[in-house]
């Protein structure tokens, strides 16, 4: 009998840590970028202003696409309000000494993660939020087939971007004549091969899909099927804020998680209560630490889902009008067979 008691009552305490374990506080200090934004309670956030269904300027004259979600995510989750952003167009070459200046406090605009910008720019890129790589488009007329079909001829690229550095790379290695006429900016460049001036365009093949989404006949062009390098689309902000850098991952890892989850805007609020501890630790509920680890509200999450959708909401509403496909890609959630995860909300 003296046993059970002394079971029980190790049992007891025990159960008692672990609530104060769970009920435990966290002090965090902003970092100076999320107290900036905090202090002005806007975010401002680096954008594209002429990529369909990624970064565009719709009729209504307002910021819109996948990219542009991301950043009303980012002010969802530290301002509570998606609406708190002011964006910034970048053209390409812009897009260094934006995050150098401190003009922009993030950027997501279709800029792949590499090294050099990594360490060069002096930006911590969050985790990618489209995996991508870089093609080439033809008029279907011209039959060509491969990009060595291209030989002799032309191909317009903007400049400032990877895809200028890769299609370069491919045109020596394979010992091809290909003259590239090069814009500073991305509708100029797509006017040109519209206009005939090039019989090629490139670019990710993310921005291909999106141009030839605005063609009189999208039909008319075929994108073809080489991926000539890996682009990764990530957002990122300065070095000088690693805090800040862990709130835009996190809110784009939770966007994933959200996915995996089934949770939805629509849905939200019914997994308030869930029992489910996965659920209640993304969701900052049940005296779960969330968004309290990263100075935000606990239940950011909640708030971010709201306002613009788990991942594949997001992608849904932006990419698929564009023609994205995304099943069977490295876009898909890991569990059917992609590169979408999420580390543990733990
Ligand atoms: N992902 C590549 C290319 C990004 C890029 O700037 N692409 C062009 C063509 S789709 C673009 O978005 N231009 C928009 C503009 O400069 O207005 C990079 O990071 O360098």
């Amino acid at each position: 009998m003296k046993k059970v008691l002394l079971l029980v009552a190790i049992l007891a305490v025990l159960s008692v840590s672990a609530i104060v374990v769970a009920q435990d506080t966290v002090a965090v200090t902003v970092g100076p970028i999320t107290q900036r934004i905090l202090d002005r309670g806007m975010l401002v956030c680096g954008a594209n202003n002429a990529v369909q269904g990624f970064g565009f300027v719709n009729d209504a004259g307002d910021f819109e696409g996948f990219d542009i979600d991301i950043c009303r995510a980012v002010a969802a989750a530290i301002l509570g309000d998606p609406d708190a952003v002011e964006y910034r167009y970048l053209a390409a070459a812009e897009r260094q000494a934006a995050i150098q200046s401190g003009e922009i406090d993030m950027m997501s605009r279709n800029t792949t993660w590499t090294l050099s910008r990594d360490s060069q720019w002096g930006a911590i890129f969050a985790p990618p939020t489209f995996y991508d790589g870089q093609g080439v488009l033809v008029r279907a007329e011209t039959g060509i087939t491969e990009i060595s079909g291209l030989d002799g001829g032309s191909i317009c690229v903007q400049t400032g971007t990877t895809t200028e550095l890769n299609i370069t790379d491919y045109i020596n290695q394979n010992g091809l004549n290909i003259e590239l006429q090069v814009f500073a900016e991305a509708n100029p460049t797509w006017e040109a091969y519209v206009q005939g001036r090039c019989d090629g365009f490139t670019t990710d093949k993310s921005g291909i899909a999106a141009f030839r989404s605005t063609a009189e006949d999208p039909g008319a062009h075929v994108i073809l099927a080489e991926t000539i390098s890996k682009e990764p689309l990530s957002p990122l902000s300065p070095q000088s804020d690693p805090q800040f850098a862990e709130i835009i991952a996190w809110t784009v890892y939770g966007l994933i998680q959200a996915e995996e989850l089934g949770i939805t805007s629509e849905n939200v609020d019914t997994f308030l209560t869930s029992e489910d501890p996965v659920v209640q630790r993304l969701l900052g509920q049940n005296n779960n630490n969330s968004g309290a680890f990263l100075g935000i509200p606990n239940d950011f999450m909640v708030t971010v889902i709201k306002a613009v959708g788990n991942y594949g909401e997001i992608y849904t509403r932006h990419l698929e009008p564009i023609g994205l496909v995304r099943e069977g890609t490295l876009n898909a959630l890991w569990t059917e067979g992609g590169l979408m995860y999420s580390p543990p909300f733990r």
